[in-house]
């Protein structure tokens, strides 16, 4: 029963776009479908397959983002995504009905390899050639007609990330739409009739694969391909495959006699029609010499790294002073305007203090969001991951664990995607246990305030050096180390195996660019905003309810006799600090009452080991479901226990916290505690769900999750009994 508009989406022509990884697929797929899948200048960036629509002259079109891969044989796991796609294996997306392929023209004939591989798959290829911006100053020049004739393609050249040229890209593929694909002489003329009769009769015992599979079953001994074969072929058929491969490759391998045959053609075709000057070594060539010494690469990361730190807490001062002080002017205007009661407490103490708290670490997001996006727009990124690589190996896994490591500094959800990249389970599991250890940008404004609080603020080296982003880098520090050993242990224990090895390609080094750098902020920022107006938003205003109601009349009448009794005992100066106090005194004494107060209370000894009192184990458990929680939590409950609401930011209002005793909570054991836990504890609802997704399985993230939230709770506790 399908209604119409499914039966729309399912008629709707697929386009997919496919090319050697980093070529610049996904910059193209967004410039051409206004959508914003993530980018990035290192390979393996992207790993699902995402669906936009593509638009031109009234016509439309399905469009697909596939990742990179650098030829049909398929290994990992984010490969077989792409070569599915072509091949119309999956279930809710029709076979392509255009090919675009993305080659980056500096690099023509390695990405021609692929090419010519799709060419002969029977449906018509675009060739997008892009990077057709660096083609004049690389010294290329292409006859792009010739060499689409040559190849039996159309060549278009673009420049996604300019949006150059995508009007005349759109043309050819809605043109190759309904144009019937040239013949392609098949490139191993034996191995393709050995292969045509193998999938007759395999065909005649009812298999779905295409001829072509079996070929590729054929030539890539061990691929995914011959997997498959494996699984429909009759066992007599599965020794023929093997017989028949044994003798048309007469003692080498059909993999090698494929590549052979490709590059001759690829050769003959670009010495015809594309030429390139020799040139001098760049600016980013001895950059990058310089940068691959291992000494000086890992000197320039430690450098890289605390640049950061520094920049996070220095260059944000004027801007977060500005938003507190709207925040602060904003309450005051409302606590001068509105009758006090519970709607101004709702809206001073529950959406300004919880809401308000939250949004002041927004250019520290951004600082560091920068950074981000400026080491993996340059190309740093493979880079870092091949010096890492020793170290990596030491633990048992390889630098291709780290790029998914480093991702988790801005994310651990997209973070753990990107392990799919890693061919092994074993390692893969191991690296999806270690991203979560990696201090993401929601743990940044928790360590943010606790040291804007706690932590003195020095600078040594004539203020080249601060205490407070030496701590911050400590924390960060931490995180890494966290993740590494217990990948370690993984690895020693459950998930032992062998050392993987590490192939990356390095992309060259590029300045990044400008307005992709804003985009990506801008995206950041909005990402952060209207989490902060929704999720935080919604925490604030029921955590405000449970910490605001009930209010028993008792308390209101026995705080009234006691201002009545000293108003007559009292004047002047003495009677306000009296008044004062008892206001204050009267607060305390609603918060303890409250639902909040009273299950916080129940839970608090729990956490009293570690020196917290019942607000900030309320704070503590609020924030299971997202970590940034605590900070709004901890603001609406210090306001509504504080009713000097107008300007005590939550910096001074966590300073002046008191136990019942009269001894301040945040001592210094008891927030380096604090720290820890944060640093180890998964509070993170979404990265438990994209654990159990990735991993297929519920006992994994409920291990993650027991693991980490005990390591946070006993570091906690060593630190506050130890130092205490
Ligand atoms: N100079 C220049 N850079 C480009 C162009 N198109 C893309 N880039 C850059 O190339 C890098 C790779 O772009 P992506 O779109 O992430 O490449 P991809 O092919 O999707 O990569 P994978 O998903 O890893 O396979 C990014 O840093 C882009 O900014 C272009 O036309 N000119
Ligand atoms: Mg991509």
């Amino acid at each position: 029963m399908a209604s119409p508009a499914t039966a729309a989406v399912h008629d709707e022509r697929v386009v997919a776009l496919i090319g050697n990884p980093n070529t610049g697929k996904s910059t193209l797929f967004n410039a051409l479908t206004g959508l914003k899948q993530k980018t990035a200048n290192y390979p393996g960036v992207t790993v699902e397959r995402h669906t936009g629509t593509l638009e031109h002259d009234g016509q439309s079109a399905q469009l697909v983002d596939l990742p990179g891969v650098y030829s049909l044989a398929a290994h990992s796991p984010d490969e077989m995504i792409a070569v599915d796609v072509l091949l119309g294996h999956v279930e809710d997306l029709r076979r392509p009905s255009v090919i675009v392929a993305v080659a980056d023209c500096t690099n023509l004939r390695r990405n021609l390899f692929l090419v010519t591989q799709l060419a002969e798959l029977g449906q018509p290829v675009v060739l997008a050639l892009n990077m057709s911006d660096l083609a004049e100053r690389e010294g290329i020049r292409i006859d792009h007609a010739a060499l689409g004739q040559g190849l039996g393609v159309t060549v278009v050249p673009v420049a996604a990330a300019k949006g150059e040229n995508l009007d005349k890209l759109r043309a050819a593929v809605f043109e190759a739409l309904d144009a019937t694909p040239p013949e392609h002489p098949p490139l191993l003329p034996e191995v393709h009739a050995a292969a045509g009769e193998l999938w007759a009769r395999l065909h005649a015992s009812g298999s779905h694969l295409t001829a072509y599979e079996v070929e590729r079953a054929m030539i890539d001994a061990g691929g995914l391909a011959e997997t498959r074969f494996g699984y429909t072929a009759p066992p007599a058929l599965i020794t023929e495959l093997e017989d028949l491969r044994t003798r048309l490759a007469a003692g080498g391998s059909l993999a090698a006699m494929e590549a052979k045959a490709r590059y001759a053609r690829i050769h003959d075709v670009v010495d015809r029609f594309a030429e390139r000057d020799e040139r001098a070594p760049r600016f980013a060539d001895r950059l990058d010499r310089i940068t691959n010494q291992p000494l000086i690469g890992s000197l320039l990361f430690l450098l890289v790294m605390a640049t950061v730190f520094q920049a996070v807490f220095s260059w944000a001062t004027p801007m977060m002073d500005l938003i507190d002080g709207a925040a602060a002017g904003l309450s005051q205007s409302l606590l001068a305007r509105l009758p006090p009661g519970a709607l101004t407490s709702l809206l001073v103490d529950g959406v300004i203090a919880g809401v308000g708290s939250v949004v002041i670490f927004l250019p520290q997001i951004l600082i560091l969001f920068a950074f981000i996006i400026f080491l993996e727009d340059s190309g740093y990124m493979p880079r870092a991951a091949f010096m890492m690589d020793r170290v990596m190996r030491s633990v048992g896994l390889s630098g291709q664990s780290f790029i998914p490591m480093l991702s988790s500094f801005a994310c651990a959800v997209p973070g753990i995607l990107a392990t799919r990249v890693i061919p092994e389970e074993r390692d893969r599991l191991a690296t999806i246990f270690a991203a979560p250890f990696m201090t993401c940008s929601a743990r940044l404004p928790v360590y943010a305030l606790l040291i804007a609080a706690f932590v003195p603020r020095e600078t040594y080296l004539g203020g080249l050096v601060n205490l407070q982003g030496l701590v911050l880098f400590g924390l960060y520090m931490l995180g890494i180390f966290g993740g590494i050993l217990t990948a370690l242990l993984l690895k020693r224990t459950v998930l032992s195996g062998p050392t993987p090895t590490f192939l990356i390609e390095l992309p060259p080094y590029r300045l990044p660019n400008l307005r992709t750098l804003g985009m990506k902020l801008l995206a950041r920022a909005k990402i952060f905003l209207v989490r902060a107006g929704t999720v935080i938003f919604t925490v604030a205003v029921f955590i405000w309810a449970l910490a605001y109601f009930p209010r028993p009349e008792a308390i209101g009448l026995e705080f009234a006799e006691q201002r009545a009794a000293v108003t007559t005992q009292l004047a002047g100066d003495e009677l306000d600090a009296a008044l004062i106090e008892l206001e204050e005194l009267e607060s305390a004494a609603y918060l303890e009452q409250s639902a909040l107060g009273r299950m916080g209370q129940v839970v608090a000894p729990v956490f009293r080991p570690l020196g917290w009192d019942w607000k900030v184990t309320a704070a503590v458990i609020a924030s299971f479901p997202a970590r940034e929680v605590v900070i709004a939590v901890l603001g609406t409950i210090y306001a509504v226990g504080d009713p000097e609401a107008n300007e005590n930011a939550l910096v001074s209002r966590l300073r002046g916290a008191t136990h019942a005793n009269g001894e301040p909570v945040f001592t210094l054991p008891m927030v380096i505690g604090l720290l820890v836990f944060y640093a180890f504890c998964l509070q993170c609802l979404a990265t438990v769900a994209v654990m159990a997704r990735e991993t297929r399985s519920w006992q994994w993230p409920v291990a993650a999750w027991l693991y980490m939230t005990g390591l946070g709770y006993v570091g906690a506790l060593v630190c506050f009994q130890l130092l205490g």
